[in-house]
C-alpha cells in the first residue's frame, strides 16, 4: 500500500505553500478502508527536512514567539486528533525547568516497526516532511488542517527531540538533534499499563528569536481545545515556576459560551445547545443572548478557529434568522403586516460558538481561515433550525425576550440610519465644514496626518500651541463621553462629543464606514495619566472597537504617553512616566539640588513641554492600540463598560490599557 512518491518530493514545497499538499497526496490512490488498518506500512514517504530549516517561516509562520508556540500546537494537536478519534482521554503539557516542553497522551501511540523503505515508521514520522497519519484518511484531524505541518517540522526546529511510544507490548523510543536521529529506534522497556505517546523537545535557539514559552499563551489555547473537545482532560504544568492548570469541560461549547458571557447580563440562563451528526459531519452549536449590542460568534472546523467564517457560519446565520422569524409569527409577536427581522437584528447581543468536525475540511481564502465545504452550510442550517425551534417552543418566555430584543434592534437600526444620514447631511450642508473645535493640520495626505484627541480645553490649548501644525491636528473633547457600551449607535452618533470626532475623521461610522475617506492615519488619544484619563481613554477605545474596528485593525489608533514627572537640575531636564522611572533618574543624577515636579494633568504642561515629551515624533513614545484577541478584548470592554462596577474599578486601577507597547 505504501509507495515512494518521487514527484511529490520535487513539488512538495510548492504544494505546501498553498496548503493543498495533503489533499493532492490523498487523491492519488484509492483510500484504504478503516483508520484502524493503520500501521507502519501506511506511512508515506515524502521529503526530507532541509527545507524546514532553510525556511522555517514557510512552515510555522514566523520565528518569533508566535512561531515558537506553533511547535507546541503542532505536537498537542496530534494528541488531540487522537482524542477526537476516540482513543485518547488525557493530554498533559509540561514546560520543564530547562525550558523544554513535554507532551503526553494516552492514545494508541505513534506506530513503530519496519517500513518498506527499510527505516522504522517512528523515524519516518519524525524525520520526513508530510509523513504521518494525516494521509491515512478517516477520522477528524486537526493536524491535517490549517497549520498541521507534522511533528517532523517540530523536530527539524528543535535542538533535540525525544519521542516515546507505548504500544505493541513495549515502550519504544528515539532521539533526534535538529531533525536528525541520534539513536536508533530502541525498545526502552515493557509496555506495562501505559499506552500512548510522549514527545519532549527543546526549541532551537539558533532558529527562534526567543525560546521562552508563555504559560498564559499555552493555557489559553489549551482551554479553547478543552471547550472544543468536551470530556477531554488537558493539564498544563510549568515546572519553571511551579504553576499548574487543568482544563476539562463536560459542557463543551455550553461552557465556552458561558465563559464568553461571563461579564454580561444574559437574556436566558441556559445557553441553547445543538449537537447533531449529518452524514460524516458532526455539528455542535451553543448560543446565548446577552443584553449588549455586540455580535460575538466564534467558528471552528476540526478545532481550527475559522476567523473568516465560511459555510458553517453561513448555514448558522440563515437558520437562526429563519427560525426566529418563524417563531415570532407562530407566537403572534410578528403580525401578518410586519416585516421580517433582519439577520443583523437577530444577532444583536448574540454570543455563539459553532464547531463542526468533518473528514476532509477545505480551508480557503488568503489566510486559509475560511471553511469552504459547501455541503456543510445545509447540514448546519438543518441542525440549527431544528434545535432552535424546539428550544423556543419549549421555552416561550426566553423566545419572547429574544424576539423583543430583536425588534428593538430593528427600530434602533432604523433610528441609527436616520441619525447617520443627519450627520452626513449636516456635514455636507455646512460645506464640508469641520467641527469648530478642530484645529486642523495643513497636510492633506492621511498617511502623513495625525489627529490628537485631547481631554479638556486647557490641555487642548497647550496642544494647539505646541503642535507642528503642518501635520498635527487637535480635537479637544470636553467632559466625560457617553458610556458607549450602553448607548445605542444613534445616541452616540448624535452626541455632542462624538459627532465632531466622526466628522473630523471623515470616514463615516458603523456599516457605512469608508476607511478610504479617513483623514488621519494616526489617531492619537492623549489623556491625563490619572484615573479619569484612563476612563476617557477606555471609553474612546471602546467607541473605536465597537463602531470603527477597522481603524484599530489597520493600526491607525494610538495612545500618547505624557510624562508624570519633570526632573530638573537647573542644567538638565528629564521626564519620567512612572515613579520608578523618576527614582531611577534621580538616583542616576546623584546631585541633591534636584527639583521634581509632578504633572497633575496635560494642562499643567506648557506648550513646549507637551511638544517635547508627548508630541514630537523624534522623542515621543506612542502605544499602538491592538485588538489582539477579539474575545478577550470584548470581555475587557464589557467588564469596563457594563453594569457591574466593581471589576471595572479594579481593572482601571491595575491595567487601564489593552494595548501593546510600541515605540514610534
Ligand atoms: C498514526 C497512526 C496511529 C496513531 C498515530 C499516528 C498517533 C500519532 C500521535 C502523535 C501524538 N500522539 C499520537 N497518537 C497516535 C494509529 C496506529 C494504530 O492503528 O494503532
Amino acid at each position: 500500500m505504501t509507495q515512494e512518491v518521487p514527484d511529490r518530493v520535487r513539488n512538495g514545497q510548492a504544494d505546501r505553500a498553498n496548503g493543498d499538499g495533503a489533499q493532492a497526496a490523498t487523491a492519488r490512490r484509492p483510500k484504504k478502508g478503516a483508520a484502524s488498518d493503520y500501521n507502519a506500512e501506511s506511512i508515506q514517504v515524502l521529503e526530507g527536512l532541509d527545507p524546514v530549516r532553510r525556511r522555517p517561516g514557510m512552515y510555522i509562520g514566523s520565528t518569533d514567539a508566535r512561531g515558537l508556540h506553533h511547535l507546541v500546537w503542532e505536537v498537542v494537536d496530534n494528541s488531540i486528533d487522537e482524542a477526537m478519534a476516540g482513543y485518547a482521554t488525557h493530554v498533559e503539557v509540561r514546560v520543564q525547568e530547562d525550558g523544554s516542553v513535554r507532551v503526553v497522551d494516552d492514545g494508541r501511540g505513534v506506530p513503530v516497526g519496519r517500513h518498506p523503505s527499510g527505516r522504522d515508521a517512528l523515524e519516518i514520522v519524525h524525520t520526513v516532511l508530510h509523513a504521518g497519519s494525516k494521509f491515512g484518511g478517516g477520522g477528524y484531524k486537526v493536524s491535517g488542517g490549517l497549520h498541521g505541518v507534522g511533528v517532523s517540522v517540530v523536530n527539524a526546529l528543535s535542538e533535540w527531540l525525544k519521542v516515546e511510544t507505548a504500544r505493541d507490548g513495549a515502550v519504544w523510543g528515539q532521539e533526534y538533534s535538529r531533525g536528525n536521529p541520534t539513536s536508533a529506534v530502541k525498545k526502552l522497556g515493557p509496555q506495562g499499563d501505559r499506552h500512548g505517546t510522549t514527545t519532549t523537545f527543546m526549541p532551537d535557539s539558533t532558529v527562534f528569536e526567543t525560546i521562552e514559552f508563555s504559560f498564559d499563551t499555552i493555557a489559553q489555547r489549551l482551554r479553547e481545545s478543552a471547550y472544543l473537545n468536551k470530556g477531554l482532560w488537558i493539564r498544563l504544568i510549568d515546572d519553571r515556576v511551579d504553576r499548574e492548570r487543568s482544563f476539562y469541560f463536560e459542557g463543551g461549547l455550553v461552557s465556552f459560551v458561558r465563559h464568553l458571557n461571563r461579564n454580561k447580563e444574559t437574556l436566558h440562563a441556559r445557553p441553547m445547545y445543538v449537537e447533531k451528526r449529518e452524514g460524516a459531519t458532526s455539528i455542535e452549536v451553543a448560543l446565548q443572548y446577552n443584553d449588549s449590542y455586540a455580535e460575538n460568534i466564534f467558528t471552528f472546523a476540526n478545532n481550527i478557529n475559522t476567523v473568516d467564517g465560511g459555510s458553517h457560519l453561513t448555514g448558522f446565520r440563515a437558520a437562526l434568522t429563519r427560525s426566529l422569524n418563524d417563531y415570532a409569527r407562530r407566537a403572534g409577536i410578528l403580525k401578518d403586516n410586519d416585516a421580517n427581522l433582519s439577520g443583523d437584528d437577530v444577532r444583536e447581543g448574540l454570543t455563539a460558538v459553532i464547531s463542526v468536525k468533518l473528514v476532509d475540511p477545505q480551508f480557503e481564502g488568503q489566510t486559509k481561515a475560511k471553511l469552504g465545504n459547501a455541503e456543510v452550510a445545509g447540514q448546519v442550517a438543518s441542525a440549527v433550525s431544528e434545535g432552535v425551534s424546539q428550544y423556543l417552543d419549549e421555552n416561550p418566555g426566553d423566545g419572547r425576550r429574544i424576539i423583543e430584543k430583536s425588534l428593538i434592534a430593528a427600530r434602533a437600526r432604523e433610528a441609527a440610519r436616520k441619525a447617520r444620514d443627519l450627520v452626513i447631511r449636516k456635514g455636507a450642508l455646512e460645506g464640508m465644514s469641520l467641527p469648530g473645535k478642530l484645529a486642523d493640520c495643513q497636510e492633506r495626505d492621511p498617511a502623513k496626518s495625525e489627529l490628537y484627541l485631547v481631554e479638556g480645553d486647557s490641555a487642548g490649548g497647550s496642544a494647539k500651541q505646541g503642535r507642528d501644525r503642518r501635520f498635527q491636528a487637535i480635537l479637544p473633547l470636553r467632559g466625560k463621553l457617553l458610556n458607549v457600551e450602553k448607548a445605542r449607535l444613534d445616541k452616540i452618533v448624535s452626541s455632542e462629543n462624538i459627532r465632531p470626532l466622526v466628522i473630523a475623521l471623515g470616514a463615516g461610522i458603523g456599516d457605512s464606514l469608508d476607511l478610504a475617506k479617513l483623514r488621519y492615519h494616526r489617531i492619537i488619544i492623549m489623556t491625563d495619566a490619572d484615573v479619569d484619563g484612563a476612563h476617557i481613554r477606555t471609553l474612546l477605545l471602546t467607541f473605536f472597537f465597537r463602531h470603527m474596528p477597522q481603524v484599530i485593525e489597520n493600526g491607525y489608533l494610538f495612545i500618547a504617553q505624557p510624562p508624570l514627572f519633570r526632573i530638573s537640575t537647573g542644567k538638565q531636564t528629564h521626564y519620567a512616566q512612572s515613579e520608578q522611572e523618576r527614582d531611577t533618574i534621580v538616583k542616576r543624577l546623584a546631585v541633591k539640588n534636584i527639583s521634581v515636579q509632578r504633572f497633575k494633568g496635560l494642562g499643567e504642561m506648557n506648550a513646549d513641554q507637551l511638544w517635547e515629551t508627548t508630541m514630537n515624533p523624534e522623542s515621543r513614545t506612542l502605544l499602538r492600540a491592538e485588538v489582539e484577541d477579539a474575545a478577550e478584548a470584548d470581555a475587557v470592554f464589557t467588564m469596563l463598560m457594563g453594569e457591574r462596577v466593581e471589576p471595572r474599578k479594579d481593572f482601571i486601577k491595575t491595567e487601564a490599557r489593552k494595548v501593546q507597547n510600541l515605540d514610534v
